[in-house]
């Protein structure tokens, strides 16, 4: 008997994870050429995945300006503007799509203050990084700003679907 019951329920288990994917948050993160040039690559990287939120996109890339402007448009009015796209686009950048239940509000946690003076320990500025200036790493603020930037940055072909073995135990209710 427990056999047969065993089956229909393993099936209901993955419908339930594959209905899961298709509306699972997504959000754009991206290490800046500071991050990248201090060996900050894999550290950064482990916060997210050891948290539970799967990588479903990353490529390593030098944005030219041009690109870096588009990406911080928002911002064009502030003094620092100029700088800011000068610094993004004078190095490697390692970009990526991370997707989890609420990984945009949860990864700017993970990220930590805009100001390393004032980010908690624990978070990724606030252990790694010293100043404003130089804060290793972007963070989508918001699910308008994440579908954006995802756009703005990969294609949708670079971006994978897959059903993580472990998803199963990260996600659960009792
Ligand atoms: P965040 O990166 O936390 O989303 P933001 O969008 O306000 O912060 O600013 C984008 C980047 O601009 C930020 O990571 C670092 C830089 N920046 C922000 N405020 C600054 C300031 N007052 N002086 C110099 N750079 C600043
Ligand atoms: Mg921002």
């Amino acid at each position: 008997m427990a056999g047969l019951l065993a089956l229909p329920a393993a099936a209901y288990m993955l419908q339930e994870q594959e209905a899961r994917a298709a509306e699972m948050e997504r959000t754009f993160i991206a290490i800046k050429p500071d991050g990248v040039q201090r060996g900050l690559i894999s550290e950064i990287l482990s916060r997210f995945e050891r948290k539970g939120f799967k990588l479903v996109g990353i490529k390593i890339v030098v944005p030219q300006k041009d690109f870096a402007q588009k990406h911080y448009h928002d911002l064009k009015d502030r003094p620092f503007f100029n700088g800011l796209c000068g610094f993004l686009s004078s190095g490697p950048v390692v970009a990526m799509v991370w997707e989890g239940e609420g990984v945009i509000k949860y990864g700017r946690k993970l990220i930590g203050a805009t100001d390393p003076q004032k980010s908690e320990p624990g978070t990724i500025r606030g252990d790694l990084a010293v100043v404003v200036g130089r804060n290793i790493i972007h963070g989508s603020d918001g699910p308008e700003t994440a579908k954006d930037e995802i756009k703005l940055w990969f294609k949708p072909e670079e971006l994978v679907k897959y059903t993580s073995n472990a998803e199963k135990w990260i996600y659960g209710v009792n």
